[in-house]
């Protein structure tokens, strides 16, 4: 048995403090791999950390005082420090007005593959309701045998799932197409987030209503001010789609929907219908403004497509990423997201020279259906000029297609949703990161 796997009970204080003293050198030189990328005063101090060998730990002041107190009741925030991690609107599409909006997660800071309740992006045609959970009213009706209708209540008496799933605009990485618009994976990357989803399986309620054997689509409408509403075929439906309350173990927060969405894993956001009040169940789609004059793809030759509702394999690096910069030439931590609405993530390669040459990355473990799945390639810059990104490939063979194999199917004019082409970094001599897509 070695001493550290003796460490925790044993008697000798000297010999887990001369343990410990040796984790937090290698942790001053991981973190000092990882503090590199960004510019600034925390470099220059860890430069000087990595210099002297710790002998003596000192006791930090913090170590010498009481800290706050507990409030009596009180929910939790992030430390003061971490005050830079936000959401942020675009900078790209300037907004006239604030009802139809969008803000965007920083995905350059998240940790692990769950995006934080504070974090997790926003898309609102109306703006956000204030839903009191007690009066919000459920109901099922159309091609059914008994009309159903429930309170928050009712529903969360069902067997419920907890499930943990992305959720994507479509209109992600619209803005950065044919030029490098985006200066930061926030921008560009950044209608993108992660959490585990609770609630009953849609089609659990269904059945208890009795569907039409005919019925062939349904209807879900939101009980927001743009009474946002979608039709989903009854297949889709049936296979995996939840009506949701739950995110990353709380209730939804007003901006994901609260009390009450669908969910339809893998699909463009815009189905996943917030405050949800409606599920019609009917024998064709309805063709709602958001299934014709919104939410379809120019194609070539003048001809619109309608209902792409999958969200196809896709990948972006996130670190470094646009706004970063390297801190000279030696080893950096390549990391990013991969994802696909029709499976699990099966490989990523990443490419240091613009594509010519593509390497393996490593995948995080969990690598979940229909969830963002972390991918990771260990780089020795040279300190040389440098293009960097990422290709994924999802469990059902699907390779991530560049932006020119897609500009050979589709017409990449005006507000082009579905991007989801291989996005590339360029990092310069001085170690500055961009957006490079040309
Ligand atoms: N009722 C309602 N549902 C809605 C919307 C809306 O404006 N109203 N926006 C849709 C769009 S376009 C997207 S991308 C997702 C965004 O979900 P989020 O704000 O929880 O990230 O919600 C969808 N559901
Ligand atoms: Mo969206």
């Amino acid at each position: 048995m070695s001493r550290k796997e003796k460490a925790p009970g044993a008697s000798s204080r000297g010999a887990t403090l001369k343990e410990s003293s040796h984790i937090h050198s290698q942790d001053r030189r991981s973190f000092l791999r990882g503090g590199t990328l960004l510019a600034g005063a925390t470099v220059a101090s860890a430069a000087g950390l990595t210099g002297a060998r710790a002998q003596r730990l000192e006791i930090p002041p913090s170590g010498k005082e009481m800290g706050h107190i507990i409030e009596a009741e009180a929910y939790g925030m992030p430390s003061k420090f971490e005050a830079k991690v936000k959401r942020r609107r675009t900078d790209v599409l300037v907004n006239k007005q604030n009802w139809s909006d969008w803000s965007m997660t920083p995905l350059q800071s998240q940790l692990g593959i769950v995006t934080p309740n504070g974090l997790f992006f926003e898309r609102h045609h109306a703006g956000v309701p204030d839903i009191d959970p007690d009066h919000h009213v459920l109901v099922i009706h159309g091609m059914v045998k008994q009309p159903l209708k429930f309170s928050m209540s009712d529903l969360m008496r069902y067997p419920s799932v907890s499930k943990f799933h992305f959720l994507e605009c479509s209109g992600n990485g619209l803005t950065d197409w044919t030029k490098a618009a985006s200066k930061t994976v926030q921008q560009s990357h950044g209608l993108l987030s992660c959490a585990q989803w609770t609630g009953v399986p849609l089609a659990t309620l269904l059945d208890e209503a009795g569907v039409d054997p005919a019925a062939k689509w349904a209807l879900f409408e939101g009980a927001d001010g743009s009474t946002h509403a979608r039709s989903i075929p009854m297949d889709k439906v049936l296979a995996d789609t939840l009506l949701v309350w739950g995110q990353n173990g709380e209730m939804l927060r007003p901006e994901q929907g609260y009390p009450l969405r669908a969910f339809v894993p893998g699909w463009e956001g815009n189905v996943s219908v917030k405050w949800l009040r409606r599920v019609k169940i009917g024998d064709q789609p309805w063709h709602l403004r958001s299934e014709t004059a919104r939410y379809t793809d120019p194609m070539p030759e003048g001809k619109w497509r309608q209902f792409s509702f999958m969200m196809e394999c896709k990948s972006v690096i996130t670190r470094p990423s646009g706004g970063m910069k390297l801190q000279g030439p030696g080893s950096y931590e390549i990391e990013g997201f991969a994802w696909s609405g029709n499976g699990s993530i099966k490989a990523v390669d990443v490419t240091l020279d613009g594509g010519k040459n593509w390497r393996e990355a490593r995948l995080e473990e969990p690598a979940l259906d229909k969830c963002l799945t972390r991918f990771r390639y260990t780089w020795n810059w040279d300190g040389g000029p440098a293009k960097i990104a990422s290709r994924a490939v999802d469990s059902t063979g699907y390779v991530q297609p560049t932006v020119s194999d897609i500009a050979k199917a589709r017409a990449l004019v005006g507000f082009v949703q579905h991007h989801n082409g291989v996005f590339p970094w360029s990092i310069g001599q001085d170690g500055e990161v961009k957006n490079a897509i040309v």
